[in-house]
């Protein structure tokens, strides 16, 4: 490895800075832009597989470019999925992730929290959402029961460091519910970090409650919010967000939530939900966007493929990624992506065998013990609702890598000897790996 490498791809990116995103135009960025115009061959069908045609581009060339730290373009991308050795890809993705972190494998202690699932958009591959509270399993938390969740946790003596908090867009819910809920908890327990709302929630708010982006982002901030999680980005490409989620934000708005709440210090994630009616082109299109304003802003912390799950959602005629294209997605992020510091294998919809395998195709964290998720469980993920520490270290240690419990920050929290005992505490193992209908 040599120094120019480990500059550019070893190093994380700078942190946000209150700099407008337009100042910003590093060669790279500019290289990034010129690949985003368009597509260069619009796909003709709906599925992934079939879209593309092969790629001039070679295996060896690209591992050529990545060795010599130059960002791929666009075509190197749509190549990368391309490539047919799954083993070649992987490792390439692994020698860059072991660059950056070497064996070092994230997970955190936290807590999720859906208050609501009534919601006014109609996403097509959402089982979660309910459009009118009167429908069967509409719920709406009482402020109190969500405040529950966390005294609950507290009384259990569990030292949780995050709470994770995605919600429908309910038409009927005040701003003052969303800045108490925040404040709630900050009461309940201080140092909790909160990582609330997504942008598309953010980006409704603002429309419904006749607010800036930044005037949101500023009294969620003052109420308690701490960072924002990558949710609702699904794929940028307008066909596809036409035929998927065509009545909340397009994508230039949830890049602005994004970008306004970098600006104002803001740590974020992002996301891409894979494996439905997109193609190859669409997917790297958007993680080339994400690129671009993470060149600009540097306030993207993780990347998080999602795996699109069918069950009891409008597009469950379709049957959601194989294993094999779930690692190939996190190997060509892991390689597109060089300038967003972590690739989250979200084990709770990733299943945990592909979760712990993705650890040696890009991925080097696996999120949290999450508890009480609902979107995944509504879409007909298999896995539990909950991991206990003790599992997960044992995971990521299975695996060969090595266990560090981080803050949403990914300060360290515990590591090596101070991390909890490899030994499982075999009764809550069993609890946790209960599948939770
Ligand atoms: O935006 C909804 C996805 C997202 C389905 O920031 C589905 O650390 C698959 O924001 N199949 C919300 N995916 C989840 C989210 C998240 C999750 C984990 C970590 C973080 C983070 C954020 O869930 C939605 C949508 O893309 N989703 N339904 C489904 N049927």
């Amino acid at each position: 490895m040599n120094d120019q490498n480990s500059g550019t791809l070893a190093g994380f990116p700078r942190p946000p800075t209150t700099d407008s995103a337009e100042q910003s135009s590093s060669p790279s960025t500019r290289q990034n832009s010129g690949t985003l115009a368009g597509f260069p061959r619009p796909p003709t069908t709906d599925s992934a597989e079939q879209s593309s045609s092969p790629s001039t581009r070679s295996f060896g060339q690209i591992r050529d470019k990545i060795r010599a730290a130059e960002v791929l373009s666009f075509e190197d991308g749509v190549a990368l999925y391309q490539h047919r050795n799954l083993m070649e890809l992987g490792a390439l993705a692994n020698e860059v992730r072991e660059r950056m972190h070497g064996d070092r494998t994230y997970f955190n202690r936290n807590l999720h929290i859906n208050a609501t699932n009534v919601c006014e958009a109609s996403c097509r591959f959402c089982s979660f959402a309910r459009l009118q509270p009167g429908d069967t399993a509409a719920y709406t938390m009482s402020l109190d029961e969500a405040w529950g969740k966390l005294r609950a946790r507290v009384a259990a003596g569990d030292p949780i460091t995050e709470i994770h908090i995605v919600n429908g867009l309910h038409p009927g819910l005040s701003f003052d519910y969303y800045t108490e809920l925040l404040a709630g908890l900050k009461r309940i327990q201080p140092s909790i970090h909160l990582k609330a709302f997504t942008a598309v929630e953010i980006f409704y708010f603002a429309k419904k409650f006749g607010m800036t982006i930044e005037g949101v982002l500023t009294a969620l901030r003052a109420a308690g919010l701490d960072s924002i999680p990558g949710g609702g980005a699904e794929i940028f490409a307008p066909r596809v967000r036409k035929k998927i989620c065509d009545d909340k934000c397009n994508a230039d708005e949830w890049l602005e939530v994004h970008r306004v709440a970098h600006r104002m210090g803001l740590r974020s994630n992002c996301t891409m939900l894979y494996g439905h009616i997109e193609s190859a082109e669409e997917r790297v299109d958007h993680m080339l966007r994400l690129r671009a304003l993470q060149d600009q802003t540097g306030g993207f912390q993780t990347f998080i493929p999602l795996a699109f799950h069918p069950d009891n959602n409008a597009l469950m005629k379709l049957p959601g990624p194989t294993g094999v294209e779930d690692l190939r997605t996190y190997a060509v992020a892991r390689l597109l992506l060089h300038n967003i510091p972590h690739v989250k294998a979200y084990w709770i919809m990733l299943g945990i065998k592909t979760a712990q395998t993705a650890l040696w195709f890009g991925a080097d964290d696996l999120d949290g013990t999450v508890q009480e998720e609902r979107i995944y469980h509504m879409a007909g993920a298999a896995t539990p609702q909950v991991m206990h520490p003790t599992e997960i270290v044992r995971l990521i240690q299975n695996a060969g890598r090595t266990p560090v419990e981080r803050d949403t920050l990914y300060n360290v929290v515990a590591e090596g000897a101070a991390l909890i005992s490899d030994k499982p505490f075999r009764r809550e193992v069993r609890r946790s790996l209960e599948v939770v209908s």
